[in-house]
């Protein structure tokens, strides 16, 4: 059995790339009842407590670092200062993305805007942010489309919602390419909020998508733990999904209580057996991307207490990473896995491959349904031996 670290062993480990968005640690605690509860500021500050905890880098939309009315000496100095920080705090800036949500002109949307200048603005402000962060070094460019969406189908064609999306990322692919800037593209999902309705509503509906594309192998998801419980759906399934079609580009670990508003929570801070077998899926997997913590400290909170909430983050990863190890080594739990994986040689080499002589061999074989249906499953054993690791008595 593992051995059981120390409170203080379970620093961030610089291979899992764990990040945070300027957006996340520097958010000030504003929600739709009640203004910010934080100072704002400013990025260069912001970059700071990240590298004080020990993170891998920080991410930006372009209006995270550059106030959409700068002027060019503003976005200058932002940058220069910005630039210091990272320096200073060995921090990378793996991912960077778009603000396509917050100024007035997005009220409809942005790419499936009914508006077509409104659509061109949004691609052409895609474009300058790409530049943005392809100056950052960036490699993974995520697209949340908050707004792309409804209140009422009245309001906008749903199939030609479908056609301007995929118009704005064809044109944003080729953009990249002949820019050279190497972006791997990163869909994220989610299902309402900020409109009733938004279109692509789980990350399964984006991989469907996505290979309607002119170059689908440029683009892949980032899953966010919230939206797809916010949708009530089993985190982890649609994960495995992603990874099992080589498409998880980015992921957003949070956390959410199901059938509530999108709350953000610190991740592994309310569904703790989802984040373990989450954990366990993406380590298993050797997922190698980085680790984006999309999440916002609680509105009560001061920045020495943000602090807090972003070491956390990356504490209870390593400390579930601990536990999947504990799992996959524990012999009692493993006894049970083999037990249950029968193998069947025989029938399982004709179902490999249809042939007509598989399918006739096949026909033919000896398959007892009720001598089948005797196998035991101790299932309940499995999951309580599996939740005393989670509850830290194994
Ligand atoms: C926004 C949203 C997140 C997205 C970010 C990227 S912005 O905070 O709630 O889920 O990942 O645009
Ligand atoms: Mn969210
Ligand atoms: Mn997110």
């Amino acid at each position: 059995m593992a051995k059981r670290k120390s409170r203080s062993g379970y620093e961030p480990d610089p291979k899992m790339k764990f990040t945070f968005g300027l957006w996340t640690v520097g958010n000030p605690g504003a929600d739709p009842f009640g203004g910010p509860t934080r100072e704002r500021i400013p990025p260069w500050k912001i970059a700071d407590i990240v590298g004080s905890v020990g993170a891998y880098g920080v991410n930006f939309h372009d209006n995270d670092l550059i106030p959409i009315d700068a002027t060019a000496e503003e976005a200058a100095a932002i940058k220069k200062d910005f630039r210091k920080a990272l320096r200073d705090n060995g921090l990378k800036v793996p991912m960077a993305t778009t603000n396509l949500f917050s100024d007035p002109v997005f009220k409809d949307g942005a790419f499936t805007s009914n508006n077509a200048a409104i659509r061109a603005y949004a691609i052409q402000k895609t474009m300058r942010a790409m530049d943005l962060g392809a100056e950052f070094g960036a490699r993974i460019y995520v697209f949340w489309g908050g707004r792309e969406g409804c209140e009422t189908d009245a309001a906008k064609d749903p199939v030609e919602a479908i056609k301007r999306s995929r118009e704005a990322m064809n044109f944003l692919c080729e953009y990249s390419i002949s820019q050279g800037y190497g972006y791997k593209f990163a869909m994220e999902a989610k299902p309402n909020e900020p409109r009733a309705h938004i279109y692509n509503a789980v990350t399964g509906s984006y991989l469907a998508f996505i290979n309607t594309l002119d170059h689908p192998e440029m683009v892949g998801v980032n899953p966010e733990v919230a939206h797809e419980h916010m949708a009530g759906l089993n985190f982890v399934h649609q994960v495995a999904a992603a990874l099992e079609a080589g498409k998880l580009f980015h992921i957003d670990l949070n956390d959410q209580e199901f059938g509530r508003y999108d709350q953000d929570f610190r991740f592994a801070s309310a569904n703790l057996k989802h984040a373990f077998f989450l954990v366990k899926l993406l380590e298993d997997n050797k997922y190698n991307g980085p680790r984006h913590f999309d999440s916002h400290a609680y509105r009560t909170s001061d920045y020495t207490d943000v602090k807090s909430f972003a070491a956390g983050s990356m504490r209870s990863y390593m400390i579930l990473k601990e536990k999947a190890e504990r799992w996959n080594n524990d012999r009692a739990i493993q006894s049970i896995v083999k037990q249950v994986n029968a193998a069947a040689p025989a029938v399982s080499k004709l179902t490999k491959k249809f042939t007509k002589k598989n399918a006739k061999a096949l026909l033919a074989a000896d398959l007892d349904r009720v001598q089948l249906a005797k196998a035991k499953l101790p299932y309940e054993k499995l999951d309580q031996l599996t939740m005393e690791i989670i509850m830290g008595v194994q």
